[in-house]
């Protein structure tokens, strides 16, 4: 059993994007086992329940639901600044990944220098210019770089995450404003051909190296739909040829021994698409694997 502290808090919302049913993801993944899990690896779990978002507040200002999910992200934002002040390491269950807005606003405002892994089948780097379909969970890690519309950096009271210290893994659906930003701002991503050529485990080696050269603490967004489209059924926007569960339990054993992850996202779960919770199943064995649970 490790020692950490280990502070759970769910988001249950779903404004950032148009389908029905990831506002459930918490209680999807209490009800997979997601506390238990932790209780099994670490000596002190506390699960500080879920927030209550705001209210659906519609188009204003061009950003859908734009001000319900600052409200609600702004109370994210304190509570992991909160968890890490007090040295937990904060786990924050989506809902949309718009709810990442918030945890990166915290991690950042604790550690101007942290490190983040955003593994996913996008890289979420779109703005309310850029964006085809206006949703913000599409826009969550432009803003923590500081680019975008101001009310969704205007969350980010203790400033921006630096380019250099992002790394996109299993990114293959990438917009062309995506693109443009990843190259002017020289993200370093690794999109599936690369992972296919050399292998999950010399691109895990890879992406710790180089995070390791920049910080020593590092938060991961964990979106489910990062998984191939086949593995997982429960998720809104699916991505084919992605990385299998088989292939993620490596990458997150790999991070666990590494021992740089200081905070985590889940995100993305969707118990409304899913076949008997299987997705929510699925990212709790995962995040036991990157919590360092071993086999033997
Ligand atoms: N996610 N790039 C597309 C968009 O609408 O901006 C998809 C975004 C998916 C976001 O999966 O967290
Ligand atoms: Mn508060
Ligand atoms: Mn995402
Ligand atoms: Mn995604």
């Amino acid at each position: 059993m490790k020692n950490k502290t280990i502070s759970v808090i769910g988001v249950p919302m779903h404004f950032g994007q148009g389908i029905g049913g990831v506002d459930l993801g918490p209680q999807a993944l209490r009800h997979a086992g997601f506390i238990d899990m932790l209780k099994t690896l670490y000596t002190t779990v506390i699960d500080k329940g879920d927030i209550v978002p705001s209210t659906a507040s519609g188009k204003e200002d061009g950003l859908q639901n734009g001000r319900a999910i600052v409200e609600t992200t702004n109370e994210v934002r304190d509570q992991v600044y909160e968890m890490l002040t007090e040295g937990a390491l904060p786990i924050t269950l989506g809902g949309d990944h718009s709810i990442a807005l918030g945890t990166l606003a915290g991690v950042v405002k604790h550690d101007p220098n942290v490190g983040v892994i955003w593994y996913d089948a996008h890289p979420d780097l779109n703005t309310d210019e850029t964006s085809p379909s206006g949703n913000i969970h599409g826009m969550p890690l432009a803003a923590g770089l500081g680019i975008g519309h101001e009310r969704l950096k205007s969350l980010f009271t203790g400033g921006f995450i630096k380019p250099e210290n992002v790394v996109l893994i299993a990114a293959r659906s990438i917009d062309e404003g995506e693109k443009k930003l990843i190259r002017e701002h020289g993200i370093q991503t690794y999109t599936m051909p690369y992972i296919n050529e050399k292998g999950m485990a010399a691109v895990m080696q890879e992406a710790i190296a180089y995070l390791r050269a920049k910080t020593n603490r590092v938060h991961i967004s964990f979106d489910v739909d990062s998984l191939d489209a086949r593995e997982v059924v429960g998720t809104g926007t699916r991505v084919a040829a992605g990385p299998t569960y088989r292939e993620t339990e490596l990458a997150f054993e790999m991070l666990a021994k590494s021992e740089l992850i200081t905070s985590i996202d889940v995100v993305e779960v969707n118990p409304l698409l899913d076949e008997q919770n299987k997705t929510a199943e699925i990212a709790v064995a995962l995040t036991a694997s990157l919590l360092g649970k071993t086999y033997l």
